[in-house]
């Protein structure tokens, strides 16, 4: 039977910051074996989280080893020691990797890294420095992490301090530009405190890094901008002990260390697998990996994944208490009737893509993340396109300014990535090379909202609306499901002038609409609860808001993206609970709006809800603008509530958690509609206002 040492027993702290000793060193081959059981502990801690970055993951273990255990000053029981030496772990989603090297080295219990990824959990997607001592900076956006060594170099210089900041990063995150822009500053300033260091594992997640956006020689690179430069063996422990020790003594420059690795170092099914990029094992492969690990009698797997269900069981408890509760369950598919089918809403842009692609004019830039938001589907299979398939890498703001000009040279260049780096790391370019121009841009925000979900804060687009809808020139589409991401695509791909901006979910999300539907470009659809059928989308009909008459309904519920069809099963749960009527608008085109809908729709009914995944106010002030704004309505009563996330930033969770969690769910909007039914009914409860 084997023994499982306690977490705390087993490593100590590392320096007494009090003293100024060492309490604890590893040998080489501590180092080794330390560094072999973290990749365990990482992959159990995937598989409990169900998602996460297995293949980036293990090909820094030994780096991380070393770093956290032999080469960084740093006190366990004092992270916050002015004079510890700082981590900046750039490569944010090799977060489990930073994670495990702080449990090892006693700043955390172990054993709590398998709640990773889990809503609430310390152990984020990405690292938050706010959550979890230890963590010196929030990341995930690639490319920042060098420009925040710089910054608490240039910070420790001003102090006279002799600590080190460390910053660890990816080789295909190289391709940002932003490194380059740190690296120049670096050479420029001598920063001596800097050591950073390279995970060149050679792939990213379009593929090899030679072939998504060449980097080499970085050493070359590195050099010219006044760097000391070491390459190294990434998983000989001798070579890697050394380089951070030659690395730390360097004089009058920064210094890096470029460390070949193998991505997926460990597990022979992972090792330069691109497809293990992003995914997490499953039981079987976890016990598989483990035995070639040599781990499956050393690390104890079953109460590991039984803390993380207890964690997650914590969870779903909390989060069943606190959401508005009616007579019965009215959650997606809970009832034998008003069944619905999910897909998710990104492979519209793919069908669209696909569909069109033969269009000479179109061109679709890749930014390394091509297969999941589906904009690689425009070539797959279709060999004569690969030529209009062009790869830029993890580089956002110059794939911005790059579309730009090949729209002004005639193209349609479509380019695309997670919202928050397609629609906000960018925003300047987009505004400046894209609108100002008035080009014919389109550009992708896919995985917004927060749907994305065990990725956490950093990868959750909650804010992006904001600024594309306020861009001059600029059009803004969301569509609500599949079906309407193909039509909008369509329509935008091929026959909208200037630029325009399409953002949608990750994850499957309710097919509320289907080959008849109108889409019209600008113009809102009404949608009505007409009752009960064994098909949710059946039990609804839609017209454009420009035909429709109004049935006098007692509230509207205006609606954009995935909140459409939560706005139909709030509509659902409001006729059956209290018998109201509701008119739901879904306005896919936030940009140009239409006005005369809304208009119509606060006339007829008195009552508007705005419902929006994203912060509150790009949808709700939009409409609220427009409405007080009305002579239409002026004089006339209207009761206003808007259903969004609270000035908040997200949290790892799964998708439908989340939309717990962030309270965008029908749930949320009936019961907001209840309370302003009420008011309607009786007026509104007297104020009692105390003045000072
Ligand atoms: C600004 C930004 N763009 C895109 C992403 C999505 N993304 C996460 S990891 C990754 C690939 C990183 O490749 P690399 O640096 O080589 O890391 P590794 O292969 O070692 O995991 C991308 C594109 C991101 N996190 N940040």
């Amino acid at each position: 039977m084997a023994r499982f040492p306690r977490a705390r027993e087993m490593f100590m702290a590392l320096m007494d910051s009090t003293t100024g000793n060492v309490v604890r060193d590893y040998s080489i081959d501590q180092l080794r074996e330390a560094a072999n059981r973290m990749r365990g502990y990482d992959l159990v801690a995937l598989c409990a989280a169900g998602s996460g970055h297995a293949g980036g993951t293990l090909s820094i273990m030994d780096i991380t080893a070393a770093l956290y255990l032999h080469a960084a000053n740093h006190d366990p029981r004092n992270p916050s020691w002015p004079d510890r030496d700082r981590i900046v772990w750039s490569a944010g989603h090799k977060a489990p990797s930073l994670y495990l090297g702080l449990a090892f080295a006693g700043f955390c219990p172990i054993n709590d890294v398998v709640t990773l990824r889990k809503l609430s959990s310390p152990y984020q997607g990405h690292p938050h420095c706010l959550k979890l001592p230890g963590v010196e900076v929030s990341t995930g956006s690639l490319g920042q992490g060098l420009s925040i060594a710089v910054g608490m170099a240039l910070a420790g210089r001003l102090d006279a301090k002799s600590h080190k900041i460390f910053c660890l990063m990816g080789d295909g995150e190289q391709q940002e530009g932003q490194i380059w822009e740190a690296a120049m500053e670096a050479g420029h300033f001598h920063l001596d405190n800097i050591v950073a260091i390279v995970d060149c594992n050679r792939l990213q997640i379009d593929g090899w890094v030679k072939d998504v956006m060449q980097v080499e020689p970085l050493g070359e690179k590195y050099a010219a901008f006044g760097w000391e430069v070491l390459r190294i063996d990434g998983h000989d422990m001798g070579q890697i002990v050394d380089a951070l020790q030659k690395a730390r003594a360097v004089v009058g420059r920064p210094a890096i260390i470029l460390a070949d690795t193998v991505k997926g170092k460990g597990v022979s099914f992972m090792e330069n697998q691109p497809g293990w990029h992003g995914k997490a094992p499953n039981r079987e492969e976890l016990d598989a990996a483990l035995r070639e690990l040599g781990l499956s009698d050393h690390i104890p797997v079953e109460s590991l994944l039984d803390e993380a269900k207890s964690f997650q069981a914590e969870a779903d408890r909390k989060l069943a208490f606190n959401m508005p509760r009616f007579s019965r369950d009215y959650w997606w598919n809970s009832g034998a009737t008003m069944q619905v089918k999910m897909e998710p809403t990104r492979k519209g842009l793919g069908q669209a893509l696909a569909e069109n692609g033969d269009n000479e004019r179109v061109v679709c830039l890749g930014l390394d993340i091509s297969g999941s938001i589906t904009i690689s589907d425009f070539y797959a299979g279709k060999p004569e396109r690969a030529k209009r398939w062009i790869s830029l890498g993890i580089a956002e703001q110059s794939a911005t300014s790059a579309a730009a000009g090949m729209a002004r040279e005639g193209k349609l260049p479509v380019l695309g990535s997670y919202a928050t780096f397609s629609a906000a790391r960018n925003l300047d370019q987009i505004r400046v090379s894209v609108c100002y121009a008035n080009l014919n841009v389109m550009i992708v925000g896919a995985h917004a909202g927060v749907s994305v979900g065990p990725d956490g804060a950093t990868h959750q687009a909650l804010e992006d609306l904001f600024a594309m809808q306020g861009l001059p020139n600029m059009s803004v589409v969301v569509p609500c499901d599949i079906v309407e991401a193909r039509k909008a695509t369509n329509y935008l791909l091929l026959k909208h002038q200037g630029p325009k901006y399409i953002r949608f979910a990750r994850e499957a999300t309710p097919i509320v609409t289907d080959e008849t539907t109108p889409f019209v470009f600008g113009k809102a659809n009404v949608i009505r609860l007409r009752g009960e059928e064994s098909n949710f989308a059946g039990a609804f009909e839609t017209r454009l808001a420009a035909g429709y008459r109004n049935e006098s309904e007692d509230l509207c519920i205006v609606a954009i993206g995935p909140m459409v069809p939560e706005a139909m099963r709030a509509a659902r749960i409001l006729k059956l609970e209290y018998g109201y009527e509701t008119r739901v608008l879904n306005l896919h085109t936030l940009k140009p709006i239409d006005a005369e809908a809304l208009v119509c729709a606060a006339r007829d009914t008195g009552v508007v809800i705005t419902a929006e995944e994203h912060q509150i106010g790009a949808l709700a002030w939009r409409v609220s603008s427009i409405l007080t704004a009305s002579p239409q309505l002026y004089g006339l009563p209207l009761i206003t509530g808007a259903i969004g996330v609270k000035d908040r930033f997200g949290d790892s969770g799964a998708p439908w958690e989340l939309v717990k969690e962030l309270e965008v769910s029908a749930e949320h909007i009936a019961h907001k509609a209840q309370e302003l039914m009420t008011i309607k009914k009786k007026g509104v409860p007297e104020l009692h206002l105390t003045t000072a």
